[in-house]
């Protein structure tokens, strides 16, 4: 029998500092709270597999990179020393995971890919890199873009979108800055700067989608709260117009523009379908969007398992607030890859820590 080969997909967990601050007190700003869930998923394919080669791909936004506690707004989100900082608070905020990835990688038939997203383009960073490799051990891989192998294409989403793409051939800016800086766009200061912002009025501002219906859902029954997003989104755009970073001005347009065609595609299948067509493989696995889904499409299928963190569904299909631990596992064969989307329910345990 020839060997197994496997590919287990995760994405947008979104990991902060932790649960709790250093005083053992609730941290407000963290998303993600599945980390013992987590780590019997892995441990449970692990040992189940233990002959397989499974590679492990944590597909973008795996960390929250943009979301800064006060005390980290000082040094920002631009260069390498801040991005450090901030991926030594994340690894230090969920032990267990960096211990579950490094014990995971620790044998030859594994492999775990990292896929950069809109939360964590500082993965760009050697130094950043660096701090993983040394944490988690093993055979790490960084991908910036698009990770197509074996007939599949894994990518985690923001590239489709005008205002979160960055740009292959200039992720850094020198000229004129006394260090090197991230050539951010425009989506990413949006996130960090207005979402972020409105959010501590409304903490699900991040967690509704669609994002259109969202904000039909406010007019009906959060007027107020609507119209002083709105200004603030109009301000925004008008101030980002005159910034110093490219990517950043040049999406304040399209940042204009993106509100009108929010519910156009939110999950993204429009495009999977292009990249089936277009592209030589038979699946195409995305993150990016929150909103899981397995769908048959021409020339092959398109599944993505949305995020680990709270969401709130306003579309009919899903109505309602939930937290799915949803994965995609593939498995590699011969005629071409199988891929499943699998709910991972684990152990069931006398209690947990309640998760608002
Ligand atoms: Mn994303």
């Amino acid at each position: 029998m020839s060997l197994q080969r496997l590919r287990l997909i995760l994405s947008d967990f979104h990991l902060g500092n932790g649960r709790h601050r250093d005083d053992g007190t609730i941290n407000p700003l963290e998303d993600f709270s599945c980390d013992q869930e987590f780590v019997e998923l892995l441990t449970y394919y692990d040992r189940e597999k233990s002959e397989a080669d499974l590679e492990l791909v944590l597909n973008g936004d795996f960390f929250n990179m943009i979301q800064l506690e006060p005390s980290e707004q000082e040094l920002g989100i631009l260069t390498e020393r801040s991005a450090v900082e901030k991926m030594k608070a994340i690894l230090a905020g969920h032990p267990e995971i960096i211990s579950i990835l490094r014990s995971f990688n620790a044998s030859d038939k594994r492999r775990i890919v990292f896929v950069m997203g809109n939360h964590d383009p500082q993965l760009i960073w050697t130094a950043v890199q660096g701090l993983l490799r040394e944490a988690i051990e093993g055979e790490l891989v960084f991908v910036d873009d698009t990770y197509v192998v074996d007939g599949v294409h894994i990518e985690h989403g923001h590239q489709i979108e005008n205002i979160f793409r960055m740009e292959k051939e200039r992720y850094f800016l020198t000229k004129g800055y006394p260090e090197p800086v991230l050539n951010l766009p425009w989506g990413v200061f949006f996130v960090k700067d207005l979402l972020y912002r409105l959010k501590r009025r409304r903490p699900y501002v991040d967690k509704v989608r669609p994002y259109g219906k969202f904000w039909r859902w406010c007019f009906f029954n959060d007027f107020f709260f609507g119209v002083f997003a709105a200004i603030l989104y109009i301000g925004f755009i008008f101030k980002t117009r005159f910034s110093r970073l490219p990517l950043k001005r040049a999406g304040a347009f399209h940042g204009f523009k993106a509100i009108f065609n929010l519910s156009a595609s939110p999950t993204l299948t429009e495009d999977a379908a292009l990249i089936l067509q277009g592209e030589d493989c038979k699946l195409v696995v995305l993150g990016h969007t929150h909103i899981p889904i397995h769908i048959r499409l021409a020339g092959g299928e398109y599944i993505n398992p949305g995020t680990w963190n709270d969401v709130t569904y306003l579309d009919l299909q899903n109505l309602g607030h939930r937290r799915k631990l949803y994965y995609v596992l593939v498995e590699l064969k011969e005629e071409g890859p199988n891929g499943k989307l699998y709910e991972w329910h684990g152990r069931q345990l006398p209690f947990s820590e309640a998760r608002l």
